[in-house]
């Protein structure tokens, strides 16, 4: 049993029992809302009340790329000692937007499991003591390394949370436009969800994060060429779809292909594959019955504040009807035709591939909406042109991070 004397003592982490114990997935939401005291358990937590008001201290990519290396380590020890203040306050932002999700949400044991390593998570950081030296930085540095790795299939646990609790909210079908109530639930539903995954995908859903950036310095090289990085992304993205339909369209690469710049790139192995994978599924789908496959064009473009990648296929195209939907949390047309050649034997291996939660995504309508959240994030976007009856063309813009003009704040 929990009690406020156990929360917020040194010894949290081990005392706790896990809540999967309380909750089985057996349980129905109903019987979890009636155990009031354990509950209460998730909202009793002053010391995360606190740092939750603090706001982060965010720095520029550039401060974090050039920040000077000294040979005694001291760059380390200031990094550490950084990390140590913000890493509390930001998690305690991360719980702040567990406790906001709409009740039906957040009772969902999948939700809760998340939101509970989210606490365990809190005290860890909270609790590890003061650096002073390169001992403990090293043993702090473990520590981050080792919370990341636990931390590292989040994103995809929050994706199966809310499919789950997606069932007792209609959000989409039935959905009225005209009722500006349901529609003011309902845009505020998806505002809360979108800033949970675009944090979590920061944080420990990927590599881009303080904590990882910190756990791995000195073994991330920060200049970036996209041409590169984009066939990387084009050979894997090949490879699913031959699997998957035993065919795949050729990649064309043209524009500014010897573009090499500072970068970070853990983010776009996110979009990059996550974009490439809906553009081969169009053009395969929609020429299921000619022999040829047409190509998909990548353009790569930069300029002294951005660049630009731009994804064409010709796919069909979106929709008029569904353009607005293809970039909402879940919205997906996977599983929805009849033709064989697409849901049917091999086929369904695009989705169940085990070990990659950028495979795993498929099918589950995140890739949009977390591309464009990221896009975004990094002071840039993610547009979408349909040519209805050809094509789509996919835009991802960023923002260089050379430090020479205003950029994201990490
Ligand atoms: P998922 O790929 O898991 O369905 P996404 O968010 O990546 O989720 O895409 C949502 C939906 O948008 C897809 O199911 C598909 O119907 C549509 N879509 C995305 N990209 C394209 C494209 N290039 N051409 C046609 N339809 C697309
Ligand atoms: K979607
Ligand atoms: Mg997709």
């Amino acid at each position: 049993m929990f009690s406020r004397t156990l929360v917020g003592s040194k010894s949290v982490i081990s005392v706790v029992k896990p809540v999967s114990d309380l909750f089985n997935s057996q349980q129905s939401c109903f019987s979890i809302c009636h155990q009031h005291n354990r509950l209460d358990w998730f909202y009793n937590h002053n010391a995360i009340d606190i740092a939750a008001l603090k706001p982060s201290v965010r720095l520029t990519p550039a401060t974090l790329l050039y920040a000077g290396k000294s040979p005694d380590g001291s760059h380390l020890l200031r990094s550490a000692q950084y990390l140590h203040k913000e890493l509390p306050v930001r998690i305690a932002h991360r719980i702040a937007g567990f406790r906001e999700l709409p009740f039906i949400v957040g009772c969902n044991p999948t939700i809760l499991g998340v939101h509970e390593q989210y606490i365990q998570a809190f005290y860890q950081v909270t609790e590890f003591p003061e650096i002073t030296d390169l001992e403990t930085e090293k043993r702090y540095t473990a520590m981050l390394r080792q919370l990341l790795d636990t931390h590292k299939d989040v994103v995809t646990r929050l994706a199966e949370g809310f499919r789950e609790s997606r069932k007792h909210i209609k959000v989409t079908s039935n959905l009225d436009l005209t009722n500006s109530n349901q529609r003011f639930v309902i845009k505020k539903f998806f505002f809360l969800i979108s800033h949970l995954f675009l944090d979590n995908t920061n944080f420990f859903g990927s590599d881009f994060n303080f904590a990882a950036w910190y756990a791995n310095s000195g073994r991330t090289s920060f200049t970036m060429k996209p041409k590169q990085l984009i066939e990387k992304w084009c050979d894997y993205v090949r490879v699913l779809c031959e699997n998957k339909y035993g065919k795949s369209p050729a990649f064309r690469l043209n524009g500014h292909l010897n573009a090499s710049f500072p970068y970070i790139e853990t983010p776009l192995d996110y979009i990059l594959p996550e974009l490439l994978k809906n553009a081969v599924r169009a053009n395969v789908e929609s020429h299921l019955d000619s022999p040829n496959v047409p190509p998909i064009t990548i353009t790569i473009a930069q300029n002294n504040i951005d660049f630009i990648i731009r994804i064409s296929d010709r796919g069909g195209g979106i929709s008029h009807d569904m353009i607005d939907l293809v970039t909402q949390y879940h919205f997906t047309t996977s599983g929805t035709s009849t033709d064989h050649r697409i849901d049917g034997g091999l086929f369904g291996c695009m989705m169940h591939e085990p070990n990659s939660a950028t495979t795993k995504m498929h099918g589950f309508g995140f890739g949009l909406p977390i591309s464009r959240a990221y896009a975004a994030y990094l002071g840039g976007s993610l547009t979408i042109e349909s040519m209805q009856g050809t094509g789509t063309d996919v835009y991802l813009r960023l923002k260089h991070i050379d430090g020479k003009h205003e950029s994201f704040r990490i």
